[in-house]
């Protein structure tokens, strides 16, 4: 069996290498064997570039076909795959480059930035890494990995605010990618509409892997446009999204039961979808949503079935290989009680980089992964989440952390005090709320000038409120939930989504 992932992916099933993988519909198609040659020349560019197997190559680019084939590229030279959100500031991003000490960073062309590492920009027009790919002529070879051997390292943020990068094998990428093809029923005749980003579990391996594993179409959009997801729909058969993508399509009228008939699979995930969505979409496309439930140290952990009834306010059941239990206080939880989900399986990631204090913290000690969301569990094995117990906000599928924004806040010159909470959003599921107590001049204006280079612009409040005093419990600790419960409706009104 192999243990490199891009064997897995490469392997050819039916005719693969002359099938369409990926349309861009700004540009031509491109067969399997096209993007795998593209693969080919940025190995050998990467191998140009002084990059060995094991090496970190840290990518902040937009997406872009050529971006899938540099990620292609790092798992068939043996290079670990760091890809961070372009909309990262120039401070988050060398925070990123000092902790993950990557041999190359790749910007896109027009957005580079100082770091103590060789960079290279990728982009059609001028980008030194694509020329340099394009100039040679490419290679097959595969570097040999073990299981274990890294494939990818994805940052996560955490509660005391800096991002850890969680590390992926080759071992839990193959693994989770074969259980979801097999439990979606992937066949060679699907038409994937990739409408997600590619620097987060969810766009770039469980909506890629699966399409490439059974050498599926892909129609490869560089961003969410409803209206351009919809002159796409006919021509696929599964889209993936995250709730407020559906949301957002919901809200047009085309999005109607006629321009869905055809369709095989609607997946949902990376955040909690509402039972009102759930039915929403049912009434007006005829389909109900299949809800499936992961993280990035996990890939995707339980899922609704295929056959058989999605249940709305439920995430489904383990996928195969994953060993899911509710715990609490060192106990399993009984039927229906509510613990927090702790997992185990090959696809579990192998640790944060560079700090085993926070690994050992992550586990159990009977070596669980501690996800830190709230659920229980049916008589008939089925999870439901009901929160989480950390303090974690969900805003359009992005995770962010109070923690972050308010050490941010907190050195504004007029603030005294703060606290961020994450508020209802129709549209973002949650919004980024932040509570001021000032003394002095306060401008939204101003605030949003000095976030500018800290902060990446979707972290930023979307609202800021003024209040004398800040809700606490006797023992002066900030009592988050009361202003989530009394804020409950601040943006039910808004007619502004953003
Ligand atoms: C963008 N903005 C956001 C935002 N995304 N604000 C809050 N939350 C977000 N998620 C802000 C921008 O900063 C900008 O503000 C304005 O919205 C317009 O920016 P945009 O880039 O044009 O936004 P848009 O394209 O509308 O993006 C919204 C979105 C996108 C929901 C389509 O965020 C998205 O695709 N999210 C998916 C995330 C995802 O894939 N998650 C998977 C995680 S993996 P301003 O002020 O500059 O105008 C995971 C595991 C699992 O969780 O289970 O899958
Ligand atoms: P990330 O760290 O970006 O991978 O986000 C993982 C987190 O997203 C999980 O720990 C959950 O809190 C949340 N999540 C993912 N899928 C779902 C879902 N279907 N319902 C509710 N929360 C979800």
């Amino acid at each position: 069996m192999e243990s490199n992932l891009f064997e897995v992916l490469r392997k050819p099933s039916d005719g693969k290498t002359e099938k369409i993988f990926l349309r861009d519909p700004d540009g031509e198609p491109l067969t399997y064997s096209e993007v795998f040659k593209m693969s080919g020349r940025y190995s050998a560019a990467l191998h140009e570039c002084g990059v060995k197997e094991g090496d970190r190559v840290l990518v902040k680019v937009e997406k872009s076909i050529d971006a899938l084939a540099l990620y292609l590229a790092c798992l068939q030279s043996g290079a670990i795959y760091v890809p961070s959100n372009p909309r990262n500031t120039v401070e988050e991003t060398e925070y990123l480059s000092q902790d993950a000490e990557p041999s190359l960073v790749v910007f896109s062309h027009g957005c580079v930035q100082n770091v103590n590492s060789r960079s290279e920009t990728l982009g059609k027009i001028n980008g030194s890494l694509t020329s340099l790919a394009e100039s040679l002529p490419g290679t097959d070879q595969v570097t040999q990995r073990s299981g274990s051997d890294l494939a990818a390292m994805l940052y996560t943020s955490g509660t005391t605010g800096k991002p850890k990068g969680a590390m992926l094998s080759h071992r839990g990428l193959i693994a989770n990618a074969i259980a979801l093809h097999d439990i979606w029923g992937f066949e060679p005749e699907d038409v994937l509409l990739h409408c997600l980003p590619v620097f987060h579990v969810h766009g770039l391996f469980v909506a890629l892997h699966c399409s490439m594993l059974s050498a599926s179409e892909v129609i490869f959009l560089n961003k969410f446009e409803p209206d351009i997801i919809l002159d796409h729909l006919p021509e696929a058969t599964v889209m993936m999204g995250v709730p407020t993508h559906y949301i957002r399509l919901l809200g047009t009228s085309r999005f109607d039961y006629d321009m869905c008939a055809h369709m095989r699979l609607f997946t949902s995930g990376s955040a909690p979808m509402s039972t009102l969505v759930h039915e929403k979409f049912q009434r007006q496309t005829g389909h109900r949503i299949l809800e499936r439930y992961g993280m990035t140290e996990a890939g995707i952990i339980t899922s609704n079935p295929l056959k058989g009834e999605r249940i709305p306010g439920t995430v489904g059941f383990p996928l195969p290989g994953v060993k899911l239990r509710v715990a609490q206080d060192d106990r399993e939880c009984g039927i229906g009680e509510l613990g927090v989900v702790e997992i185990q399986g090959d696809h579990l990631f192998s640790g944060y980089w560079k700090q085993p204090e926070k690994t050992a913290a992550a586990f159990s000690q009977d070596g669980f992964l501690i996800t830190g969301d709230i659920g229980s569990i049916d008589e008939n094995g089925r999870l439901s989440l009901q929160g989480r117990s950390n303090d974690m906000m969900i805003s359009g599928g992005e995770n962010i952390y109070p923690k972050e924004i308010e050490l941010c806040l907190e050195e504004f010159h007029s603030i005294d005090e703060c606290v961020v909470v994450g508020l209802p959003h129709p549209d973002l599921g949650e919004a980024v709320t932040a509570f001021l107590i000032l003394n002095g001049e306060f401008s939204e204006a101003a605030m949003d000038q000095y976030l500018q280079s800290r902060v990446a612009n979707f972290k930023k409040p979307k609202k800021y409120v003024i209040v004398d005093a800040l809700p606490r419990n006797a023992m002066g600790k900030i009592q988050r939930s009361k202003l989530r419960e009394e804020y409950s409706s601040l943006f039910s009104d808004a007619e502004d989504h953003d």
